[in-house]
């Protein structure tokens, strides 16, 4: 069976994920998880210098989700390459390193910076963080700004460009167009959806910052949805995003037209998610009868001139 599939210059050894902000910096899950089944690791974003994230409470459970307002804690890209990337070197998986920054310089400083050091085979660019004030949304919802800092940062690597696309917009196929012309290899579909949820005991907001962003199985339908969006409107590839608990789920995405996917939420249950779903996949396509995974990328069975979508692409 085949499994894995390439991207620009890198061979990724199979189609599963875990997605940014849900597995560390890989050192959390030592032991727990072996890494050797993933197709790679994103990492949590990095920004030039370290944040210490919204205030608590930050976290919330919902109805088959989970609000988030983390805000972009991380431990800044300096001490990512002196105490983190050593360890990230001597696992056996792809490792791709996620940027955020709230000016189009910082992402070009962070991104320069880590194209020098080895270890590091592709970079994912968070655009669409919804919990801060600055960068964050306000880039990833801005068509022409998103294409400006792929097109500044394709010019500082050859290694693989993933922009990681927000929902909070109105027509996603448009943004995955832009930074497709910009130089972009792949999108990722998609970040949080902007979410509240409200104790009506307390009246207070859960989570510190009012709003936040919504994960998990309660966003899969729109997940799919805008991974379906962007495949009708670029031809590049797609890691699709949004509640996936099970193969199944995954194979879901393929069909809509994503070329992998990302394990997020999922992973705060069992961070070895992702390992069980690219066996599951693997086993679901030679139930199939095929001999490739690849084949079920697209592989939608829908009346092409049914989708309303059509109507707005
Ligand atoms: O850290 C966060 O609050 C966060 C980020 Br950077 C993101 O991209 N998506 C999200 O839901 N939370």
């Amino acid at each position: 069976m085949k499994t894995g599939f390439t991207l620009r210059n890198v061979q990724f050894r199979n189609r599963v994920f875990v997605a940014s902000g849900t597995f560390g910096y890989g050192d959390e899950v030592r032991n727990l998880v072996d890494v050797s089944h993933l197709g790679g690791i994103m990492t949590k974003s990095l920004s030039w210098k370290p944040r210490d994230g919204n205030p608590p409470p930050r976290i919330a459970e919902t109805p088959s989700g989970m609000l988030n307002s983390i805000g972009l804690a991380n431990i800044g890209v300096h001490a990512f390459i002196e105490k983190k990337l050593p360890y990230l070197r001597t696992l056996d998986t792809h490792i791709v390193v996620n940027i955020a920054a709230s000016s189009v310089q910082e992402y070009c400083d962070v991104l320069g910076l880590l194209d020098e050091h080895e270890g590091i085979h592709g970079f994912e660019i968070n655009v669409s963080c919804p919990n801060v004030k600055e960068g964050g949304l306000s880039f990833g919802t801005d068509c022409d700004r998103t294409a400006e800092i792929t097109s500044r940062l394709r010019a500082l690597t050859e290694k693989p460009l993933i922009i990681k696309l927000t929902p909070n917009v109105t027509h996603i196929g448009q943004f995955a167009a832009a930074v497709k012309d910009a130089g972009a290899d792949a999108v990722s579909v998609m970040n949080t959806v902007i979410g509240m949820a409200v104790d009506a005991r307390t009246r207070k907001p859960k989570v510190s910052t009012v709003t936040g962003g919504l994960s998990g199985p309660a966003i899969k339908p729109i997940a799919l949805a805008k991974v379906y969006e962007v495949a009708q409107s670029v031809d590049i590839p797609i890691f699709g995003i949004g509640g996936i608990m099970t193969a199944e789920d995954a194979v879901e995405f393929l069909l809509v037209g994503a070329s992998a996917v990302q394990i997020g939420t999922a992973n705060f249950i069992d961070p070895s998610t992702g390992v069980t779903v690219a066996k599951g996949i693997e086993s679901f396509a030679r139930q199939q009868g095929l001999n490739d995974i690849g084949e079920l990328v697209g592989a939608l069975n829908a009346r092409k001139d049914f989708s309303v979508l059509q109507s707005w692409l």
